[in-house]
């Protein structure tokens, strides 16, 4: 997110950026160089086709794969936003080893028959994690494609009997301390909560995810469980979750509680509407060359491209009040 300096550009992307190419070119370029020289081993290059003509690989029907190229490994367990662990980009991947993410339970309450402190294991029983490549489209501007491991968030959620009040999911991140070095700084009002309505959060798309890369989910990306909620900017997709309430009201969400003329409870990525401070009708994705963190600026899409999957959902909302 950014930090609360009023600029034109989020101060987030500017230092802490600089810092992390430098440091990324350190590391990259002993690992792209031979990847490149065993794809190019065919022997003379050949003149490639002009861009428009090759033919785009499409995403599933289902919102479940994007064609799009996923980021780096590397890149997207090392550029992050996880404030508990620190506010630039890189200290998430240097602090969140202190996590300890097992054992790991979850509690359950509210608006539904079946509550109550769940080990980890019992929680996601009996779902096998399903395979998803997302994108994630961060508010700052930048978005990455990323392979997650998880279930649908709502095949979960259907277990623990949700009652007609429910009207809402609101989740809890951890917030502790010993575990959590940033927590000790108010950048956020603590712990971490987001929500979804309840439609949201049934929507198939709406991921728990327990991995990423098919391996267990890094800590600095929200081990051991965390939601991804593919056509919301990236800060709805809250980590290390700790608790899920089923809720009648609205629930606070801490970006909302914290900033509420800039980021509302619904967070559609929607190209239309700005935030105060910068236009959402582009963004630049984390491609990862050796040399190049960014890739060109292309147009953000609505409902970060999953509008056949959620647009309606928001059926006769205006989406410029309900933003
Ligand atoms: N608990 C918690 N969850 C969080 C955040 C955070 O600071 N704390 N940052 C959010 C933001 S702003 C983004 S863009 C994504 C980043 O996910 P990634 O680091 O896995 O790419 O996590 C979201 N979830
Ligand atoms: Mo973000």
């Amino acid at each position: 997110m950014n930090n609360p300096i009023p600029q034109d550009i989020p101060a987030s992307q500017i230092t802490p950026e600089a810092v992390y190419r430098a440091r990324r070119q350190l590391i990259g370029f002993g690992l792209a160089t031979p990847l490149l020289a065993l794809a190019g081993c065919a022997g003379a290059e050949e003149t490639p086709p002009p861009a428009a003509a090759a033919a785009k690989p499409s995403d599933s029907k289902d919102g479940f794969r994007t064609a799009d190229e996923p980021t780096r490994f590397e890149d997207a367990s090392q550029y992050n936003n996880f404030y508990e662990f620190g506010t630039g980009k890189d200290d998430p991947a240097r602090n969140a080893h202190t996590l300890r993410t097992s054992p790991w339970s979850v509690v359950v309450g509210g608006e539904a028959e079946v509550t109550g402190t769940f080990a980890l294991d019992d929680f996601l029983k009996p779902h096998a994690a399903q395979d998803r490549i997302y994108r994630l489209r961060c508010v700052e501007g930048w978005s990455m494609v990323i392979p997650w491991q998880g279930v649908s968030l709502g095949d979960v959620l259907r277990r623990f009997k949700p009652t007609s009040r429910a009207k809402y999911v609101a989740f809890t991140t951890l917030a502790d301390r010993g575990q959590m070095p940033g927590i000790r700084f108010p950048a956020l009002d603590w712990p971490y909560r987001e929500g979804l309505r309840m439609d949201e959060a049934m929507n198939p798309l709406t991921l728990l995810a327990t991995g990423m890369y098919g391996k267990p989910l890094p800590n600095q990306n929200g081990a051991p469980l965390r939601l991804v909620v593919p056509w919301k900017y990236g800060f709805k997709s809250i980590k290390s979750i700790v608790r899920i309430d089923f809720t009648e009201q609205m629930p606070v969400t801490s970006w909302n509680q914290s900033q509420p003329e800039e980021y509302g409870f619904y967070s559609n990525v929607n190209p239309d509407v700005d935030h105060p401070r910068w236009s959402q009708r582009t963004e630049r994705r984390i491609a990862g060359t050796a040399s190049k963190l960014f890739a060109e600026r292309i147009a953000t899409l609505p409902f970060n491209g999953y509008a056949a999957q959620v647009a309606s959902l928001y059926k006769g909302m205006d989406l410029r009040r309900w933003f």
